[in-house]
């Protein structure tokens, strides 16, 4: 491998990984919006085109006897998608599910775990109960936060849109208290 295709390669390896940042970055799962979707669909398509062309030329690029060229270069990822499409999947499942128990609050035992959360600002945090008694999520003020009654598996989600600390607790049990710190 000379210097030349060296460089050309690392390139090839830097791009892709931004382009699959992006498009990381970019896609939320959950849309609220029929135009937030249809962008982001726009969005998709585009970053997988690009992310396409680009994973084809460089594997054109260092096999001998194809000729480098577009057509060559989207043959090949049609060859390579599927797999490719299982991995960011899976990797986007995985990424996703820290993310999403990153802002829950489990109620176990009579408890709030963790008992003290830190999120940043625009968090949607969401409790659930996994006990077999109901319990409820409420502010000290008993209005900011106020879920009902959450009976077993039951969620309760709120949004968290200014810097704080906030401190909760369960209105059937006192004792049982919990804080979310938003920085
Ligand atoms: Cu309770």
């Amino acid at each position: 491998m000379n210097r030349t295709v060296r460089a050309f390669c690392l390139l090839q390896l830097v791009l892709n990984a931004l382009l699959l940042w992006l498009a990381y970055e970019w896609l939320a799962l959950s849309e609220s919006t029929v135009t937030r979707l249809a962008g982001s669909a726009a969005a998709a398509l585009a970053i997988l085109a690009a992310a396409s062309w680009l994973h084809g030329a460089t594997f054109t690029s260092f096999r001998e006897g194809v000729e480098p060229g577009a057509g060559a270069a989207f043959r090949t990822t049609l060859r390579h998608l599927f797999p490719l499409l299982l991995m960011v999947l899976a990797a986007h499942g995985v990424v996703a599910r820290q993310k999403a128990a990153a802002n829950q609050v489990a109620i176990d035992n009579y408890s709030f775990s963790p008992q003290t959360l830190t999120v940043p600002v625009g968090t949607t945090v969401t409790w659930i109960n996994h006990d077999d008694v109901p319990h409820t999520v409420l502010s000290m003020d008993k209005k900011t936060i106020a879920s009902p009654a959450l009976d077993t598996d039951e969620k309760f989600s709120y949004t968290f849109t200014a810097a704080g600390t906030n401190d909760y607790f369960c209105s059937v049990h006192p004792h049982m208290k919990g804080r979310i710190i938003v920085k």
